[in-house]
């Protein structure tokens, strides 16, 4: 796990998503993600707008928003802009190349176009990545440099299959792609698992850790939680919260709970604290 300030790696970091990213946690002295998981328009641009000043990104499940149109994506930048915190789609892109390209670009939801973060299953192998860099650095896409994926290399449900040679060979493909791939979604840091593939220069890999609740140990449908501070003690730069945010009697005060322990556990790894 890194040991590094986020402004030190803001600066030093070779992919310019990852700079921006680590910029937004050190100027908002947040490394909380909000997984905005509510169901219409008007909760999502409405917890975005209040938990704004709160958050270094928004994580949505674009596809479960009863009412999506292009008001749900013109409010979500325009808030983006207002809040400077980033969007990170969690869609979980698993098919092969030909198919995942036409998910994430044009399509209903036009992920490409809002998303600066998306992330995927290795699953398919190596050519989910492939397909999803080429659509994202191709020559006549716009926003080239502000969109970048995470490898879902390990999950928080019960019984997940992504452990062992899958989460090796997450890090595998991840160091393949070092200009797209910013990291993994992963409960802990893997900078140090087994790989085939030998480190690559200035090697960075950002940490998002769903799983992180401060009052509840898990759901009924398999969900393990852990609390910020061990999600950062294991190597999480963004701890991602749901419903310990969203679902609290105070959402704002929650966010603001989260931002606190997220960041205090961040000071005490860096050794700032
Ligand atoms: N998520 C997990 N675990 C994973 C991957 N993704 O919980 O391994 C996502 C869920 C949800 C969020 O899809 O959007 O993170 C967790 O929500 P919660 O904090 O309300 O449990």
């Amino acid at each position: 796990k890194s040991q590094l300030t986020y402004s030190a790696r803001a600066q030093s970091h070779p992919n310019p998503l990852a700079r921006k990213l680590f910029q937004v946690a050190e100027e908002k002295k947040s490394n909380v993600t909000v997984s905005a998981d509510v169901t219409t328009t008007k909760e999502l641009l409405d917890l975005a707008d209040r938990l704004g000043p709160y958050i270094a990104v928004i994580k949505t499940h674009i596809d479960i928003l009863a009412d999506f149109s292009q008001v749900t994506i013109d409010g979500l930048n325009a808030l983006a802009q207002k809040h400077n915190f980033l969007i990170f789609e969690d869609r979980k892109f698993i098919d092969i190349g030909n198919t995942v390209q036409k998910q994430y670009h044009n399509g209903t939801l036009r992920i490409s176009e809002w998303a600066h973060i998306i992330n995927c299953s290795i699953l398919p192998g190596e050519g989910i990545v492939e397909a999803l860099a080429q659509t994202a650095q191709a020559s006549d896409f716009p926003y080239g440099s502000e969109r970048g994926l995470l490898i879902l290399a390990e999950m928080t449900s019960k019984g997940s299959l992504a452990t062992g040679a899958y989460t090796s060979a997450s890090v595998d493909i991840a160091r393949k792609y070092p200009s797209f791939v910013l990291g993994f979604v992963s409960t802990r840091s893997l900078g140090e698992v087994e790989s085939t593939e030998a480190p690559t220069q200035g090697e960075d890999f950002v940490v998002f850790t769903t799983g992180v609740n401060l009052s509840s140990k898990g759901d009924k449908l398999g969900q393990q939680y852990q609390t910020p501070q061990s999600a950062v003690g294991r190597g999480a730069d963004f701890i991602i919260s749901g419903r310990g945010i969203y679902a609290a009697a105070d959402p704002v005060e929650a966010a603001k709970q989260y931002q606190q322990e997220g960041w205090e556990a961040y000071l005490a790894r860096v050794g700032a604290q």
